[in-house]
């Protein structure tokens, strides 16, 4: 028996989408009119370990934030931008306060809301993992890196109320990425 002619069908399928991108993107693998405007930060826990990349992408109408971890307690987590510029595990404290150029309250549901940091849940999967892409404003993309403005991404170890100020009662901070312009 000759095993090498053995017909791979499920090999056909991935191998002819691989071309057929490699094709339509003429060998360059960057999407049309979306171009990074922050390289893949690296996003730490609270060892000091990497869990993952976080990635701020600009476009004509505004912005998205490509999160992916791995290592997350399944269920929502709240996500956000803070003003201060490092991450220093455990606590994150020097991630400061979240990213607010206009003084609200924080949430999105807090009639006195919300910070321009304010982002929405994340939901990790059963498997820990987070691979999620979020829509920003173009405002908040350009502060992005700059100076003391927003500066980090903490993602907290519980989910974010939307309401309460100054955190959602999102808890403590479980992992954070500093943006890089
Ligand atoms: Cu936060
Ligand atoms: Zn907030």
């Amino acid at each position: 028996m000759n095993r090498g002619v053995i017909f791979k069908p499920w090999l056909v399928g991935p191998l002819l989408t691989a071309l057929g991108f490699a094709i339509a993107c003429g060998g360059s693998s960057k999407p049309p009119q979306v171009v990074p405007s922050s390289a893949n930060t690296t996003v730490i826990n609270r060892d000091g370990r990497k869990i993952g990349t976080a990635a701020v992408l600009s476009s004509k109408s505004g912005g998205l934030l490509v999160l992916k971890l791995t290592g997350v307690p399944p269920g929502p987590h709240g996500l956000h931008l803070h003003a201060g510029s490092t991450c220093d595990p455990p606590k994150f404290d020097t991630a400061g306060p979240h990213y607010d150029p206009g003084t609200h309250k924080h949430g999105s549901k807090n009639p006195a809301g919300p910070h321009a940091g304010d982002m929405p849940n994340v939901i990790a999967r059963a498997d820990s993992s987070v691979d999620t892409t979020l829509a920003i404003p173009a405002s908040v993309v350009s502060a992005v890196g700059h100076g003391m403005t927003a500066r980090t991404l903490v993602l907290h170890a519980g989910a974010d109320d939307l309401a309460t100020d100054p955190s959602g009662n999102s808890g403590p901070r479980f992992a954070c990425g500093v943006l890089e312009a």
